[in-house]
């Protein structure tokens, strides 16, 4: 089964929308199997978001990634990688289409509330950065068939 690794922002997490992120993801339809509230060690941050390291922004956004705590996350379903990408909305929230999370929440590309893997492979790369194996719970939604 298809999983991605979505982590609500610093910002996310201070202004309150850690529930209403998480409920659009579970009323869609996708599977929560993994999920904790840490603080980025500056390592961490870095192996993130090593693709940009020689990106203006870099050291910008790893002050901000560190400087509080974030919601980390693995959902589970057919298609989740593209389906919470869209959920999520294009990176720069001025950009984004009202209705997603980015278009209803954000102005700043620099808190834009919350990651999400931009492909399979690197959404298997990004769980195996955050998550040990036994920290996921795979478990099947029964009495929602109609879903998966
Ligand atoms: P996304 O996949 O939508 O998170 O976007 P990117 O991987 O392109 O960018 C990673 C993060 O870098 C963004 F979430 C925000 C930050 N960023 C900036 O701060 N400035 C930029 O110009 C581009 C990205």
């Amino acid at each position: 089964m298809e999983r991605t690794f979505l982590a609500i922002k610093p910002d996310g997490v201070q202004r309150g929308l850690v529930g209403n992120i998480i409920s659009r993801l579970e009323s869609k339809g996708f599977t929560l199997v993994g999920l904790k509230l840490m603080n980025v060690s500056r390592e961490l941050a870095e192996q993130h978001y090593a693709v940009h390291k020689e990106r203006p922004f870099f050291s910008g956004l790893i002050e901000f990634i560190t400087s509080g705590p974030v919601v980390a996350m693995v959902w589970e379903g057919d298609g989740v990688v593209a389906s919470a990408r869209k959920i999520i909305g294009a990176t720069n929230p001025l950009n984004a289409e009202p209705g997603t999370i980015r278009g209803d929440f954000g102005v700043d590309v620099g808190r834009n509330l919350i990651h999400g893997s931009d492909a399979i492979e690197t959404a298997q790369n990004e769980i195996n950065l955050w998550f040990k194996e036994e920290e996921l719970a795979s478990w099947e939604p029964s009495l929602m068939s109609w879903i998966r």
